[in-house]
C-alpha cells in the first residue's frame, strides 16, 4: 500500500461482522431518531409471525431461528421504519428543481412520503393530492394513450407477490406485456441463461443442501455486504472443513473472515472464523475462461483416469441419462488454449487446475453466484457455463450438490413467478381467460432497456413504477434522464422520496404506500403478504409497527385503485380482493397451480417450497435433458493487459442499499465518508503515472459508444488490492460510463461489471 495519507481511505484490518457490526447499527438507528419504534421492529424481522426482511433474499432456517443479527438487515429495516417524514410541508418549501440539486442520500433521508402527491407543474412543486382524484387522472392519463403498448409498468423487487399479481393483472387487462423491472438489471441472465441449461430458471438448492455439499464454489458476489446472514451458513461450513473456493477480483473482507455476532464466544473473544480457503482474484470478466479451464483440465483428466482404467472423472451416468451436447462442450473447450485461459482469465494455469482438482475431489458441490457473474455482456454465458461445470459431475439435482444464484431484493424471484414478464406464455394466457375471463396480447413487451429506449423515441408516452428508483439503476444517465423528461404520465409508488420522482411528466404522482414493517389492515382485519426467496421458499410476511402516516395505502389496494379508474368494465373484483389477501392468494393458485394449497401451506411455520424440477432431475417436462451450451471465444471484447484500457466493474459499498445511500462509508474496504473513488491496481496507476489518492477522469470506451460521451471526471485513484487491468468504482456513479445499449446479447441485462475505460490524471 502506497505510504501516501489520504482522508478517508485506511485499511480496515478487523473481520466482517463482529463489534464493528454492532456499532455500525447503533449509529444507524441513532440517526434514524426513531429506536424504539426500530428496535422492536428489529425483533420481528425474519420471525413465524414477523415480516420479511426487506434486506435480501437470502433464506432463514424455516423461520423458527431466533433473531438473526444483520448488519445491512438491521440498517434496512432502519431506514423504512425511521422517525423522519417527507411532510407536504418539505414538498412547500422546496421546489422539484431544487430538490433535484440533492444528494441520492438526502432525498431519501428526509423520511417517509406521507401524503399522494401531484406534481404542479405551475409552481414547480409535488402538492398534496385526494387518493382518488389520484387515481381518477392516472386513470384518464393511461386510457388516453393511443395504444396501451405506449406504456411502460416497471415493478421493483420488493413488491410483494399478492399486489406483483394485481399489479400484473391490471396490466395485462389493459392489454400490454410492457415489464420493465429490476430483475432485467440484476439475474435476466439467469433467468434466460438457465432455462436453457436446466429447463427452469431459479436455483436448485435449499439451505439443507449447504449442511451436505463438500465443496462450495463463490463467484462474483459479496455476502459480507449483500446478503451477511449467509456469512452465518458459510462459517458453519468452514468450520465442518469444507473447501470455500471464492472467485472475485477484489478481496472481500466478507469472504476471507467472519466473527458472528451470533456466538459470544467468539465476540467476546475477537475471534474471527476463517471463510475462503483459497481465493482466485480473476481478471473483471475472465470467469468465463477461468470456468473453461477447470472443464479443459475435467476432460483431461477424465481421459488419462479412463487410459489408466479408472471410471473417469465425470460422471458419465448422469451425462448419458440426463444431458445432451457434451460433445460440442468437449470440443469448444479442446480448442481453448491454455495460453489464451490463462491470458483472459488473469490466473496461472496452476491455480485454475488446482481449483479443478478441489471441484473434481468433492462428491458433493455448490456453485453460488451474483452479480459478478450476470452484469457482463456475456453474462448468460457466464450462467450456462457455470451450469455445464456442475452437469460434468452430476452436480445438479441430488442432495449437497446444485447451482445457487444468490438474487437481490427481497421479491425479485416472487415477482417473476406470479407474472411480472415481459414474455408471457400460452399457458399464462390461458389461465387468465379460465379465471378472469379477459383476452391479452401474447407479443412481447419491454425489458428495462426497451422501456428506456421506447422512452426516449417518444414509442412511450407513460411510466408507472411500483416502487424502485428506474432513473438511477438504469445505465446512461445521461440517455435515461432526458428521455424521461417530459412523459405524459409518470407514477410512483414509493416508502420514500428518490430522484427517478423529480423527473418532471406532463402529470406526475408520487403515490406513498406501506412498507414491509407496517401493519396493513384491510376491510377484513390485518393482512400479511408473501414473498419467495433465493431459494424457492414462499412464506407469509407481516408488519406490526403503525403506519408512517394515516395516509398511506397498501401497495395492492393502490394497484386496485389505479385498476378502478383505468378499467371501468373490469373483469376483476378489485374491492373484493383487497379486502381479504387470502382471495387475491386463491387467485394466484387458480392462475399458476404451481401454488396449489397456497393459503392452507403458508400458514405452516416457514412456509413451503415451490417445485423446482431440476431440483428433481426434472429437466422442464416431456423427456426433456440438461443441456451443455457453448459459448463462443473468452470474453475477447475485454480490453488486454498491459494496453492503454482497463476493465472497470461496479460495486456496491457497505453503506448502500442500491441507489439509496444510507451513508457514505464502505468500512470493510477501508473507505469512510466518501463515493467518489476508482480502486486501482498499483501497477496500473505506476504506468499511468499516477499516485495513489491522485484525481483522476474515467472515460468509457465501449465499443460504438461515441467519445467523450460517457465519462466521470475529478474522482479519486485509490491503490487497491485487484489484478492488473480491473479497477472499480461505486454503483451508480459509475452508470455514467456504461451506455445504454451495452449489454448482454441474450438477456438484455446491462454490462455494469464489464466497462472499457481509460483512466488518466484529471485535467482539471
Ligand atoms: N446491503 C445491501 N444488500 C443488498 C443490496 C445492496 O445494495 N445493499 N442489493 C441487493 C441486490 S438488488 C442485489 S442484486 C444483490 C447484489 O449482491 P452482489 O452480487 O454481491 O453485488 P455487487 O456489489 O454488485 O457485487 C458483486 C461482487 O462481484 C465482484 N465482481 C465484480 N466484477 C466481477 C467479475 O467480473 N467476476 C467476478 N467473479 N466477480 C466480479 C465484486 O468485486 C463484488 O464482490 O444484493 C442485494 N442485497
Ligand atoms: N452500475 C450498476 N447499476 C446497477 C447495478 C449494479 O450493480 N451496477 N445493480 C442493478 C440491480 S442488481 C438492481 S436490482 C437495480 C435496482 O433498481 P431498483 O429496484 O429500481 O432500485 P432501488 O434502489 O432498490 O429502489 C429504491 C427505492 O424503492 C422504494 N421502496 C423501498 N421500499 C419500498 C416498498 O416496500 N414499496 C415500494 N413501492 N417502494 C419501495 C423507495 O422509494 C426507494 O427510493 O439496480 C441496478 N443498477
Ligand atoms: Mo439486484
Amino acid at each position: 500500500m502506497s505510504e501516501r495519507k489520504v482522508p478517508g481511505v485506511a485499511p480496515f484490518e478487523g473481520a466482517a461482522g463482529g463489534w464493528s457490526a454492532l456499532g455500525a447499527v447503533a449509529r444507524v438507528l441513532k440517526d434514524q431518531m426513531a429506536v424504539g419504534r426500530e428496535a422492536s421492529a428489529l425483533r420481528r424481522v425474519n420471525q413465524p409471525t414477523g415480516f420479511d426482511c426487506p434486506g435480501c433474499a437470502w433464506p432463514d432456517p424455516r423461520h423458527t431461528s431466533s433473531f438473526e443479527f444483520c448488519e445491512n438487515g438491521a440498517k434496512a429495516v432502519a431506514w423504512e421504519a425511521t422517525g423522519k417524514r417527507a411532510t407536504p410541508e418539505l414538498f412547500h418549501r422546496h421546489t422539484v428543481s431544487e430538490l433535484w440539486e440533492w444528494s441520492d442520500h438526502a432525498l431519501e433521508d428526509a423520511g417517509r412520503l406521507t401524503h399522494p402527491l401531484a406534481y404542479d407543474a405551475e409552481s414547480d412543486r409535488y402538492v398534496p393530492i385526494a387518493w382518488d382524484e389520484a387515481f381518477a387522472r392516472i386513470g384518464q392519463a393511461l386510457r388516453a394513450l393511443p395504444d396501451p403498448d405506449m406504456a411502460e409498468f416497471y415493478t421493483s423487487g420488493r413488491t410483494s407477490n399478492e399486489a406483483a399479481f394485481l399489479y400484473q393483472l391490471m396490466v395485462r387487462e389493459f392489454g400490454t406485456n410492457n415489464f420493465p423491472d429490476c430483475s432485467n438489471m440484476c439475474h435476466e441472465a439467469t433467468s434466460v441463461g438457465l432455462p436453457a441449461s436446466i429447463g427452469v430458471g431459479k436455483g436448485t438448492v435449499t439451505l439443507e443442501d449447504f449442511e451436505h455439499c463438500d465443496a462450495l464454489f463463490s463467484f462474483g458476489h459479496n455476502p459480507g455486504t449483500n446478503h451477511p446472514r449467509m456469512l452465518t451458513t458459510l462459517r458453519e461450513l468452514s468450520r465442518r472443513g469444507v473447501p470455500i473456493i471464492a472467485v472475485n477480483p477484489l478481496r472481500e473482507r466478507g469472504l476471507e473472515r467472519f466473527t458472528s455476532p451470533q456466538h459470544p464466544a467468539e465476540m467476546l473473544a475477537n475471534h474471527a472464523t476463517p471463510i475462503a480457503r483459497t481465493y482466485y482474484q480473476v481478471r473483471i470478466g475472465g470467469d468465463l475462461a477461468l470456468l473453461k479451464g477447470m472443464m479443459k483440465w475435467l476432460f483431461e483428466a477424465d481421459d488419462a483416469d479412463r487410459a489408466g482404467g479408472g471410471a473417469g472423472v465425470l460422471d458419465h451416468a448422469f451425462i448419458a441419462a440426463h444431458t445432451q451436447g457434451i460433445e460440442a462442450l468437449r470440443a469448444d473447450v479442446e480448442a481453448t488454449g491454455w495460453d489464451d485461459i490463462v491470458r483472459a482469465s488473469g490466473l496461472a494455469r496452476e491455480d485454475i487446475e488446482s481449483a479443478a482438482r478441489v471441484y473434481a475431489n468433492a462428491d458433493r458441490v455448490i456453485l453460488c453466484y451474483g452479480m459478478g457473474m450476470t452484469q457482463h455482456r456475456f453474462g448468460t454465458r457466464n450462467v450456462q457455463q457455470m451450469a455445464n461445470l456442475l452437469l460434468l459431475r452430476g452436480n445438479i439435482g441430488r442432495q449437497g450438490a446444485g447451482i445457487a444464484p444468490i438474487r437481490g431484493h427481497s421479491n425479485v424471484q416472487g415477482d417473476r413467478t406470479v407474472g411480472i414478464t415481459e414474455k408471457p406464455t400460452p399457458a399464462l394466457q390461458a389461465a387468465i381467460r379460465r379465471t378472469y375471463g379477459f383476452e391479452f396480447p401474447l407479443t412481447h413487451g419491454h425489458d428495462a432497456v426497451a422501456a428506456i429506449q421506447a422512452i426516449r423515441d417518444g414509442r412511450s408516452r407513460a411510466l408507472v413504477c411500483m416502487g424502485g428508483n428506474l432513473a438511477v439503476a438504469m445505465s446512461d444517465p445521461a440517455t435515461t434522464l432526458p428521455a424521461m423528461r417530459g412523459l405524459d404520465l409518470a407514477v410512483h409508488v414509493a416508502t420514500k422520496l428518490n430522484r427517478s420522482h423529480l423527473i418532471p411528466a406532463r402529470q406526475a404522482f408520487v403515490l406513498p404506500c406501506l412498507g414491509r414493517t407496517e401493519l396493513d389492515v384491510q376491510a377484513s382485519g390485518p393482512q400479511s403478504v408473501t414473498v419467495e426467496d433465493s431459494m424457492s421458499m414462499v412464506h407469509a410476511s407481516q408488519g406490526g409497527l403503525a403506519p408512517a402516516s394515516e395516509h398511506l395505502r397498501s401497495e395492492p389496494a393502490i394497484v386496485a385503485g389505479i385498476a378502478q379508474a383505468l378499467l371501468p368494465g373490469s373483469r376483476v373484483d378489485w374491492d373484493g380482493l383487497v379486502a381479504d389477501y387470502d382471495r387475491i392468494r386463491d387467485d394466484i393458485e387458480a392462475v399458476f397451480p404451481i401454488f396449489r394449497d397456497f393459503n392452507r401451506r403458508v400458514r405452516e411455520p416457514g412456509g413451503f417450497r415451490l417445485y423446482v424440477g431440476a431440483s428433481v432431475r426434472d429437466w422442464g417436462g416431456d423427456g426433456r435433458k440438461a443441456a451443455f451450451h457453448v459459448a463462443q471465444g473468452l470474453n475477447e471484447d475485454l480490453p488486454v493487459e498491459g494496453g492503454d484500457l482497463l476493465t472497470l466493474t461496479t460495486i456496491r459499498s457497505h453503506d448502500q442499499y442500491n441507489t439509496s445511500i444510507y451513508g457514505l462509508d464502505d468500512r470493510y474496504r477501508g473507505i469512510s465518508g466518501r463515493r467518489d473513488v476508482v480502486f486501482m491496481n498499483a501497477d496500473d496507476l505506476r504506468e499511468r503515472g499516477l499516485r495513489h489518492g491522485d484525481r483522476i477522469d474515467v472515460e468509457s470506451r465501449v465499443p460504438g459508444s461515441a467519445a467523450g460521451a460517457h465519462r466521470v471526471d475529478g474522482f479519486l485513484a485509490i491503490e487497491y488490492d485487484l489484478p492488473r487491468g480491473s479497477a472499480a468504482m461505486y454503483f451508480p456513479e459509475g452508470n455514467r460510463l456504461v451506455p445504454l445499449a451495452s449489454h448482454d446479447a441474450e438477456s438484455g441485462t446491462p454490462a455494469y461489471k464489464s466497462i472499457p475505460v481509460r483512466i488518466a490524471a484529471a485535467a482539471a
